[in-house]
């Protein structure tokens, strides 16, 4: 038996390979559900503005209805890949092209261990759905997610935490490690955790969280992200085709940078 990778994860890989560094477009439906136009301006600036994919997801009321409008409203306005980042086992939608099959691995509760995961995995099998395996671990301060998920959010000074928990998933088989500070966190996932977690591991390593500026973005690609998220930028809309813009330019500039080192 070989190991089956799917068509997103190839090409995000493919992408990666090429470019040095991702970014990704984190839709959150509980904030973006209200005003469907500007969601559609919203999708259409993230693609112009170089996005590598669109993610949807959220941990604190969404309802599954609100879920498949704002899929729908990407695939219509988007050709980029549209990827389930589920907050529970809810989240599970056929309309996408693929999910992130997490782990919250700094969790107290073996419900988001394991447990939401066995829920869902019949439903993506049914369904179809490319599974795309991640370690999701939590950094503080960590915000609504690392309540809800019960976690021990990793103190901030201390990388080699962080980088024995990536390890660990990756010697689980996850194929991508998560680094989340929580959505609007005031401060995003220190350089220091980044560095060491991208040294421990050798999966790609995604880091999201209060990520708001070019420089910031640039930093964390240099520290060792290979994939930036970010998700409350969108929801300030004021300016986003620039502000947006500029980020994404910031992370691909640095990736070129690591390409060329190669
Ligand atoms: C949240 O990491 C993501 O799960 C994105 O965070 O909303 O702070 O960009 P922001």
């Amino acid at each position: 038996m070989t190991l089956k990778i799917g068509k997103i994860e190839t090409l995000l890989h493919e992408k990666l390979k090429e470019s040095g560094a991702l970014h990704f477009t984190l839709v959150d439906p509980e904030d973006m559900i209200e005003d469907p136009e500007n969601l559609k301006n919203v999708i259409k600036t993230a693609e112009k503005s170089g996005t590598d994919a669109f993610m949807v997801g959220g941990s604190l009321g969404i309802a599954h209805s609100d879920s498949f409008k704002v899929m729908k409203l990407i695939k219509e306005n988007s050709s980029l890949p549209l990827i389930i980042f589920p907050g529970n086992v809810d989240g599970v939608l056929k309309s996408a092209d693929a999910i992130f099959f997490m782990s919250l691995l700094n969790s107290r509760n073996p419900y988001w261990i394991s447990g939401a995961q066995a829920l869902g995995a019949p439903l993506i099998r049914r369904m179809g759905l490319e599974a795309i395996p991640m370690a999701y671990i939590i950094i503080e301060p960590g915000g609504s997610v690392s309540f809800i998920g019960d976690a021990k959010p990793i103190p901030r000074d201390k990388p080699d935490i962080a980088a024995a928990y990536a390890l660990a998933g990756e010697f689980l088989g996850m194929r991508l490690i998560y680094l989340e500070a929580g959505s609007g966190a005031r401060a995003p996932v220190p350089d220091e955790i980044v560095g060491m977690v991208r040294k421990a591991a050798s999966v790609p390593v995604i880091v999201g969280g209060g990520i708001k500026t070019a420089e910031v973005a640039a930093q964390k690609v240099a520290a060792g992200a290979s994939v930036i998220v970010t998700g409350t930028l969108i929801e300030e809309a004021k300016d986003l085709g620039e502000k947006l813009g500029a980020l994404i330019k910031a992370v691909k500039e640095e990736g070129k940078k690591k390409v060329k080192n190669e």
